[in-house]
């Protein structure tokens, strides 16, 4: 479109420790040709996910002002892209930015960071799951890993290995809530194997990628996949070439961090190894 190379409004928090949010996404979005600007949702210093006494800085108020200075300047986005939220009243803030910044081609992809392994995060309660689902419904893609979609529906966590017409009915229903497209992490398949669920509203199909990586147990995963299928669809790829990417890269980040056993999960992964390839 207007800008030289695509740009992308980054909406997450930035933890200081445990590379998370804007610590993996500003990197992986610049390394792959995309300018990231960052929008605060608040400054933290390490992610909430297994460290205790974390300080926490809520950038609600900040936000608004940040977005209308970007409006007086006329600032145009290909992208915005937001995943961890300070607080509920982020939600409306991020709609009117949406709202505000809207073209044709705007790509609006929300993770709906809410938990985990069938457990809300300990900061969000259901008021959290409730604003979500009026974000996720201004959103072109979603994507929400098995607990998110489980939450996002209202239904009981999947616990263990789901069938196709289970998982189809699931990304359907989903993509009902408002976006064309939906990704779904951290599915177990019937085989066992974890998988990525594709689906697209506009021709009615439903992919799934079977993962490369050993395991998902390291935190910042989601991040890190879905700043790279952000910036692989900003380059025009599908949604199933840029899902396979995003997949391969947490697959190699992975596989680059469990050579080094003294690396705790809550410390997130080597994807710096990864962008490093080639220097
Ligand atoms: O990766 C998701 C995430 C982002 N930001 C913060 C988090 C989490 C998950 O726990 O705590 C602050």
């Amino acid at each position: 479109m207007h800008n030289a190379i695509p740009r992308l409004a980054a909406v997450h928090d930035i933890s200081g420790f445990g590379k998370c949010s804007l610590t993996v996404a500003l990197p992986i979005l610049s390394a792959m040709g995309v300018e990231a600007c960052p929008l605060p949702t608040a400054v933290l210093s390490t992610h909430t996910g297994g460290f205790g006494g974390y300080t926490f800085l809520d950038m609600t108020d900040e936000m608004p002002g940040i977005i209308d200075h970007w409006s007086s300047l006329d600032i145009k986005f290909d992208a915005i892209y937001s995943g961890f939220l300070g607080s509920t009243r982020q939600v409306d803030i991020l709609i009117d930015f949406i709202n505000k910044f809207k073209h044709n081609e705007l790509l609006t992809v929300v993770d709906p960071v809410m938990g985990d392994h069938g457990k809300l995060y300990s900061i969000f309660n259901n008021e959290m799951v409730r604003k979500m689902r009026e974000l996720v419904a201004v959103a072109s893609v979603i994507t929400p890993n098995i607990t998110e979609a489980a939450l996002l529906l209202n239904e009981e966590y999947a616990d263990g290995a789901v069938s196709d017409g289970f998982i189809g009915d699931w990304t359907r229903r989903l993509s009902e809530l408002g976006a064309e497209r939906v990704v779904i992490t951290s599915v177990v398949g019937e085989d066992n194997e974890m998988y990525i669920v594709i689906y697209e509203r506009a021709s009615d199909s439903f992919q799934k990628i079977r993962c490369s990586y050993i395991n998902g147990a390291f935190h910042g995963t989601g991040d890190i996949f879905t700043s790279v299928l952000s910036a692989r669809l900003l380059h025009g790829d599908s949604l199933f070439a840029a899902a396979t990417a995003a997949d391969k890269f947490v697959a190699a980040s992975i596989a680059e961090t469990v050579k080094h056993p003294g690396i705790a999960p809550r410390d997130g992964i080597l994807f710096e190894k990864v962008l490093a390839r080639g220097r």
